[in-house]
């Protein structure tokens, strides 16, 4: 085994017995933590008659009870810390199901077990500590850019914190600055691909060699199609805001699914319906129960994401266990340009303005490599006689309000009352073009 082609060999390449081990003792601490400090999880474990001692080792883990996103919405924005404020030290946040955030936050000691799982990713794609590595992910609120910066600079690395937008210059960033590692959305990576080819540089001018891809859906082809654009291999890394952010999972040099940081989080995956623990190597959802975290330790996670997990022996060498990329949801989340999106969201922002009806639909599509959002709302019969100039101001405030409410830019078009199809059964409120 070559151990500098890992961050943590002690756990990255741990036998059965090992991972099980760390797991258990740290799962009991935690259960014990919650229970001491988080009222919402003493009512929850009292309801269901489970004291601390009840769990032994992760066999246990189906005892306890699912947290839902509902939860962190109900009890927004610090209802669910489990350590006083003096220990926070920095806080992240993504969509609720309607107007709220999902506020998450994270102590030093947090954010320095975050920093390696994103460093295990960084490793696991090839990087080195003598690496330029270039952070296109969103910094700020999003756990994206900070993520793998913190990951970077924890690699003894250099980080280049660039953050979204501006495609040209970044481009040329990459270039003078002779990055050798891109982290960002691959959508983005596709488009900066295609920009790069339109200024007429060739991917023998820079130095990319791996591209850390994740944030959103993304295929087999396009993993294809990025990595011939960049000349680079591309990395797939998933995550989620509530459960710490990007490097819950990575990719290795096998490129066949992304290893699970099981020293930190225990997966299931689950039958959604039934809430019924499913064998490997069967699709459900994945839940996740953190087993490090100080801040906010949630217990058994429903992420809502579709994926199979199975203990398969790699070629890279590390023992972690494998996931699938999610292939789906089981809610109607839809992430765009990196961005989560819930259509209550979008709707509550129109219900709340009074303008117009509340028919609409959302029109999602890929042009040119980015995503684009069209919303279709309804006149109400007394706008509809309005003139052009008062519905294109009405649009504009629509397009204003979503942009500075949910973050991202959509196209608004106010069509005719009753234009929209009406369903019987549930409405379908979401088109979505997108060959992923
Ligand atoms: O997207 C964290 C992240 C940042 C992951 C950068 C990877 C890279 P949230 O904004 O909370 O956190 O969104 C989490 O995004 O439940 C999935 O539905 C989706 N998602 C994240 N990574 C992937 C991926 C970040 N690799 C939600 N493939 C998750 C597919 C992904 N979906």
């Amino acid at each position: 085994m070559i151990m500098e082609n890992y961050f943590s060999p002690w756990i990255e390449c741990a036998n059965l017995d090992t991972i099980r081990d760390v797991q258990s003792k740290r799962l009991m601490d935690t259960v014990r933590r919650v229970y001491e400090n988080v009222k919402f999880y003493r009512d929850k474990f009292d309801e269901c008659g489970i004291k601390p001692e009840d769990i032994k080792s992760v066999d246990d883990l189906s005892k306890l009870p699912f947290t839902y996103k509902q939860d962190l919405r109900d009890n927004y924005p610090y209802g669910l810390f489990a350590v006083p404020r003096e220990k926070i030290s920095r806080i992240h946040a993504s969509s609720g199901t309607t107007g709220k955030m999902t506020v998450v936050g994270y102590t030093s000691k947090d954010i320095d077990d975050w920093s390696e799982d994103a460093a295990r990713a960084l490793v696991a794609a090839g990087a080195t500590p003598s690496d330029y590595i270039h952070v296109s992910y969103g910094y700020g609120l999003f756990t994206g850019g900070l993520g793998l910066h913190y990951g970077a600079e924890k690699l003894g690395a250099v980080a280049v914190p660039v953050s979204s937008g501006n495609t040209r210059r970044q481009i040329d960033i990459l270039r003078d600055f002779g990055s050798n590692v891109l982290c960002c959305t691959p959508s983005y990576a596709m488009y900066i691909g295609e920009t790069m080819q339109e200024m007429g540089i060739d991917p023998s001018e820079i130095s990319l060699r791996a591209g850390i891809f994740g944030a959103e859906p993304w295929s087999e082809e396009m993993r294809g199609e990025i990595q011939k654009l960049l000349g680079i291999k591309a990395y797939d890394i998933y995550g989620l805001s509530e459960i710490m952010g990007p490097g819950v999972s990575f990719e290795c040099s096998q490129q066949t699914g992304m290893h699970i940081n099981e020293d930190k989080f225990i997966p299931e995956v689950i039958d959604p319906e039934t809430g019924e623990v499913l064998p490997d190597g069967v699709q459900g959802e994945l839940v996740f129960t953190c087993i490090t975290k100080e801040a906010l330790p949630l217990i058994r996670y429903r992420t809502r994401d579709i994926a199979t997990i199975s203990r398969v022996k790699c070629g890279c060498g590390r023992t972690l266990i494998k996931m699938t990329k999610p292939t789906g949801r089981t809610d109607d989340m839809l992430i765009i340009r990196g961005v989560n999106v819930f259509p209550s969201q979008i709707e509550s922002v129109l219900l709340d303005m009074n303008l117009v009806s509340p028919n609409y639909v959302l029109v999602v599509d890929r042009i040119d490599n980015l995503d684009t959002l069209e919303v279709q709302v309804e006149m109400t019969a007394d706008m509809f006689s309005d003139t052009v100039r008062n519905v294109e101001r009405i649009e504009k405030k629509i397009r204003s309000a979503l942009l500075s409410i949910l973050g991202i830019a959509a196209t608004v078009k106010l069509v005719e009352p009753k234009s929209i199809a009406r369903s019987e059964g549930k409405a379908k409120r979401i088109i979505d073009n997108r060959k992923i």
